[in-house]
Formats: structure tokens, C-alpha cells, sequence
């Protein structure tokens, strides 16, 4: 049996500050009629994928800061994409800057959200592990301030069952957290999207700069494999704003094997077959969950968070 899904990964360059979201949408809607002209069922934008990436700057102006998030979704300037993946019977993930009023108080999100082939926004998950800082650190090359900008996602990750699978979202850095993976299987997951923009130079380790795709491909592979999941993995990526963050967008199988990968660090579709049955050989043996895990064993990973050693 096979239950193929034609999965599109849409990686974008590079996107400068005086980029509007009107341009990045008209960038999204020719990778989106790519995609129509090849048979893609579904693709996956980067993560806060309609603007630069702001966490590197410090911005103490809130109004100027503001500028970066969206109000509501979607709106005047996104309503073209959602209407042409609609037309074209397009499902698609898009991770953004989220602004919202809940009871009475504004909060701010990295979000993604997953879009079926009719249109319907059928998910949302808000970025769980934000990484860099909270405050103002000018000894480095650039700044990593999503700790500043965003509150910690309160959506925990969800699982949906959706185009003919059951899909799941995470972003960026959550996908350097077995975690991520972990609670999504354990819901059943079959294809996990991710968006991501990271620079290849992480300031306080600049030692692991030369190690960044690899680190990419080890997270992304592994999480797919010990899940028996497909992973399709999105950069934003390029010099951007004088920073270079890595592309190496991809598509994994739960075999754990790389099928398609980007090759530049620009606007790129790649695009792969994806049956969702190759997930049962995984999910059945291996890693049959119900017959081999032992959750008693592992109480301490949610009782305890950072790591003591021996005395
Ligand atoms: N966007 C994002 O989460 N980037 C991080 C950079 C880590 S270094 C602060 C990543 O994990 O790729």
C-alpha cells in the first residue's frame, strides 16, 4: 500500500529590511506555482518567513519593533498567497511574527501555521524553545534577541490529521530538541514541517560555525528516524543584512535518509514523493512505542530541567 503526499520545500533567500511583505509574497506565489506545475500537494515557507529576521538587532522603539508582526492572519498583504494556494489545491506551513490580544494583553509569538488544500488554517503552533537572549549583548556580531521578542509557545505540539496524514509543526531550534520529535510521535506523526533561519556564526561558540549544516542534517535525520516520521525542513537563508545563515533545506524520510536538498542559498523549491506508509515499518518495530518505551524510566526528563552531576 502507498499513500504518496508531493511534498515542496520552499526555501527563500535572503530578505533585506527595506523587503515588503508584498515582494516576499510575490517571491512565495512564483515557488507556489512552481510547485502547482510539478504536482505538489502541500510546501513549507521558513519560519518568520514574510520579513528580515529582527531578533538580530536590539530595537528599543516598541512602534518600530511592531512593524515585524503580523495582526491578524491573513491579512491585506498575505490574502494573495492564501488565494493562490487555494486555487492551485495547495496545502502550505508559513511561520510569522505573531501579535495578539488575549484577555486583555498584548503577546507576541514566532508562529507557524498550517494551511489545507482548500484553504483552511486546520493548525498553528508557537515556537517552544527560543533561543539567544533577553537583553542587549553589544559585544557580539549581531544580536539573537528572540528571548526579548517572543513569549515561550503555549500550544504545546499537536498533531493533525490533514491531507491524507497526520501532520505536525515545529520551529528552528526545535528541532535540536529530541523533545520536539518525541511528543509529536507519541501523537502519531507522519511528516513534521519546520522552518528555520540560522546563521551559520553563533557568537558565544564560534568553534561550531564550520559544524552548522552538519549539526542540521544529525538533528533533523535523527528525529525523523527515531519517529519513523518524514521531517521537511525549510530555510530562510542567504546573506541577509550582512548575516549569513544557512540554507541546506530538506526532506527526510523515516528511514532517516536525505532524499531532496537545496543546493543554493536562495529561492529554491525542492520537491520529493513522500509515501506516508513507509512511516508503518518504524512505528511497527523499532520504535513500536506501546510495546518498548518506558515512560517510568524516564520521569526525569520533565522533573528536572537543567542537568546536576554527581557530587
Ligand atoms: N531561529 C533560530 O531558532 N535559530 C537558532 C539559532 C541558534 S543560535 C542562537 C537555531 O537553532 O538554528
Amino acid at each position: 500500500m502507498t499513500r504518496i503526499i508531493t511534498m515542496g520545500a520552499a526555501q527563500l533567500g535572503p530578505i533585506q529590511r527595506a523587503h515588503s511583505r508584498k515582494d516576499v509574497v510575490e517571491r512565495m506565489l512564483i515557488l507556489l506555482r512552481d510547485a502547482a506545475r510539478h504536482g505538489v500537494d502541500c510546501v513549507v515557507f521558513p519560519e518568520l518567513a514574510l520579513t528580515t529576521f529582527f531578533p538580530r538587532w536590539y530595537i528599543e522603539d516598541q512602534a518600530e519593533l511592531d512593524c515585524f508582526y503580523e495582526r491578524e492572519m491573513p491579512s491585506a498583504e498575505t490574502k494573495p498567497l492564501f488565494d493562490e494556494a487555494k486555487r492551485l489545491k495547495i496545502g502550505f506551513y508559513l511561520g510569522y511574527a505573531e501579535m495578539t490580544i488575549e484577555d486583555g494583553k498584548t503577546r507576541r509569538f514566532n508562529t507557524a501555521i498550517l494551511v489545507d488544500r482548500e484553504g483552511n488554517i486546520v493548525g498553528k503552533y508557537r515556537k517552544i524553545h527560543l533561543p539567544g537572549h533577553k537583553e542587549h549583548e553589544p559585544w557580539r556580531a549581531f544580536q539573537h534577541l528572540e528571548k526579548r521578542y517572543f513569549e515561550v509557545g503555549n500550544l504545546s505540539w499537536k498533531t493533525w490529521r490533514t491531507m491524507g496524514g497526520v501532520f505536525g509543526m515545529a520551529i528552528c531550534n526545535d528541532r535540536r530538541w529530541p523533545e520536539t520529535y518525541r511528543i509529536m510521535g507519541l501523537q502519531g506523526v507522519e511528516m513534521v514541517l519546520i522552518g528555520y533561519n540560522t546563521p551559520r556564526h553563533n557568537p558565544p561558540s564560534p568553534e561550531h560555525d564550520r559544524l552548522s549544516e552538519f549539526h542540521n542534517q544529525l538533528v533533523i535525520q535523527s528525529g525523523a528516524y527515531q519517529n519513523g516520521t518524514w521531517v521537511v525542513s525549510v530555510a530562510k537563508c542567504g546573506v541577509e543584512e550582512g548575516c549569513e545563515m544557512i540554507g541546506n533545506s530538506s526532506i527526510v524520510a523515516p528511514t532517516g535518509e536525505v532524499i531532496g536538498q537545496a543546493l543554493t542559498q536562495d529561492d529554491e523549491l525542492v520537491i520529493a514523493r513522500c509515501d506516508l506508509d513507509l512511516t508503518r515499518s518504524f512505528k511497527d518495530w523499532v520504535f513500536n512505542f506501546e510495546r518498548h518505551r518506558e515512560p517510568d524510566q524516564y520521569r526525569m526528563i520533565v522533573e528536572r530541567k537543567g542537568a546536576i552531576p554527581p557530587a
